[in-house]
């Protein structure tokens, strides 16, 4: 059976066709979002790489312009990879990207607007000085790439950062400039880990005090970040001691989630936004048919925890807007190993459902002990080996997304937690996980199950729990107890499309569980336009 390629998203990010992948140079300037992202403006597989463009005044719909960046100069002649966009305090927006240059360098490249009249920015020049920062001597020419948004140092001059790699170890370089033309290395990398290449590294603060630095690693594709002290004076980041950093790191997404970026939005608070990229996981045959692949994350607002150990993330507040018809549940048990159906919506196939659920008292003792054996192993495993048939003390419990109507009996996207006892401290364990393994009759797709741990303490909480998924055909995006734990994943339903897809809670567990509250709102399409003609027949 072949995917089914009406699986586009209603309303999360992309083109009318061809291949995307990472967010590049987002900003907000003068009242517009703009959007630049990896293209490949010839097919649905990635190559012939350029910067396509596309605003917005609301973070929803989008106007899609003509590419902004694409190969014209011996420095970008072999592609215009990723990058982002500082905005000087001139008001000029300036973007560097890193050039393929015709010896298949990677160099770093800026380009300016032509015209800062035109309310969209749609033309970009690069100056002839082009490159403006080369890979240096004993440096990896074939791995430096992805320069970051620059901020200014207490001596006035810019610094950015640059991902690269020294053998096996990848490392954030650091460079500084006075006049974003001539630039000079520092003598320190600003951060490196031995884990491979670090990819679209970010560095931001969160607050007065903390910073931080999140990289995309290119040999297990998953991104982590670390919180620590940034001296501004010697440059110095100094990542918390007692976080994880390195593979075992945070991650703003256990799932389908890279390359990510944030951008400050000044719009009307300062609120700092990430963009991130989901690939496909269906197969490069299933691609090129359906003609499209890779989706945009829903930009998600980040904040610091109130205890300062993680970063919490949230759709855009603007995503409510899309909201229509909602269906209600309020204090429904539902027992152990029963399921319901959460009817009432035309389209179970493009909701946003927020569901909080209980686990009593009493029932805390039977949560399973958890095995000291997976302290230290990654969430992932745990979750592969105990699915969400698997049945456990309490839990899984959670939601059937995308499930067809025959109570999720052929298909169905499991989101759910598990809960385990004498976690650190004695606390309980909770374990939020994907499960895609029902999720399409279709061949040859990849069906990774995904996990994360919530750092949630349940005897604080009452024994309550908080999930929100966003559903979109294809996208299942997921964020336990208010952002504390996100998982993105990609499925292909064959059977729960359109009208068609069901959502229903289900319980798995040996111990009852209380739905709260559950609303599920349908979700209307963002629209998004063609800013030219010749756009659309690209
Ligand atoms: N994608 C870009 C690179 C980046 C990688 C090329 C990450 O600049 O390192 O399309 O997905």
């Amino acid at each position: 059976l072949a995917v089914d390629d009406g699986l586009r998203t209603g309303y999360h990010f992309q083109p009318p066709k061809h291949w995307i992948n990472d967010p590049n140079g987002v900003m907000y300037y003068k009242g517009v979002y703009h959007l630049f992202y990896q293209y490949n403006p010839k097919g649905a597989v990635w190559g012939n790489i350029v910067w396509a463009h596309a605003v917005s005044t609301d973070l929803v719909d989008w106007v899609m312009l003509p590419p902004a960046i694409y190969p014209t100069a011996p420095f970008d002649v072999n592609g215009c990879w990723s990058g982002s966009a500082t905005v000087l305090p001139d008001g000029t927006p300036v973007i560097m990207y890193t050039g393929i240059d015709g010896e298949n360098r990677q160099v770093q490249n800026v380009a300016y607007p032509k015209d800062l009249s035109d309310p969209y920015l749609r033309e970009w020049v690069k100056p002839d000085y082009n490159p403006v920062i080369s890979p240096g001597p004993g440096m990896n020419a074939a791995a430096f790439r992805d320069p970051t948004t620059a901020w200014l140092g207490p001596d006035g001059l810019w610094r950015l950062v640059i991902g690269t790699k020294d053998n096996h170890r990848g490392l954030a370089v650091l460079y500084r400039s006075r006049d974003f033309k001539r630039w000079a290395p520092a003598n320190r990398a600003l951060h490196s880990g031995d884990t491979g290449m670090w990819e679209c590294p970010d560095f931001y603060p969160v607050n007065d005090t903390k910073h931080v630095l999140k990289v995309s690693l290119d040999l297990t594709r998953f991104e982590y970040y670390t919180l620590g002290e940034y001296d501004r004076d010697t440059d110095t980041y100094t990542p918390d001691p007692s976080l994880a950093d390195g593979n075992d790191g945070l991650r703003y997404d256990y799932g389908n989630f890279y390359a990510s970026k944030t951008f400050l939005d000044t719009s009307k608070q300062q609120q700092r936004v990430l963009w991130g990229w989901a690939n496909e996981s269906d197969s490069t045959a299933d691609d090129i048919r359906k003609g499209w692949a890779g989706v945009q994350a829903i930009p998600r607002k980040v904040t610091l925890s109130p205890d300062g150990r993680q970063l919490v993330q949230w759709p855009v507040a603007e995503i409510e807007s899309l909201r229509g018809a909602h269906v209600n549940v309020t204090d429904v048990l539902v027992k152990s190993g029963h399921h319901f159906e959460v009817a009432g919506l035309a389209s179970a196939s493009q909701a946003d459902v927020e569901a909080a659920f209980q686990v009593m008292d009493m029932d805390m003792d039977k949560a399973e002990a958890f095995d000291p054996a997976w302290r230290g192993v990654d969430a992932q495993a745990v979750c592969a080996a105990r699915g969400a048939d698997a049945k456990g003390g309490v839990g899984p419990f959670g939601l059937w997304v995308l499930a067809s109507g025959d109570g999720g009996q052929e298909e169905r996207t499991a989101v759910f937690f598990r809960v385990f006892k004498d976690g650190d401290g004695g606390k309980h364990v909770v374990l939020m996980c994907n499960d895609p393994s029902m999720s399409s009759k279709a061949d040859g797709l990849y069906k990774p199950t995904f996990a994360g741990f919530v750092d949630v303490d349940l005897a604080k909480t009452g024994g309550k729990i908080a999930l929100r998924t966003l559903i979109d055909h294809s996208v299942v995006e997921s964020f336990g107890e208010y952002g504390k734990t996100c998982i993105l994943s990609r499925v292909y339903p064959t059977k729960a499309v359109g009208d068609k897809a069901r959502l229903y809670v289900f319980n798995n567990g040996e111990s009852d569980v209380k739905v709260t509250h559950l609303n599920a709102y349908e979700m209307r399409s963002a629209k998004i336009t063609s800013d030219t003609a010749e756009q659309t027949s690209t």
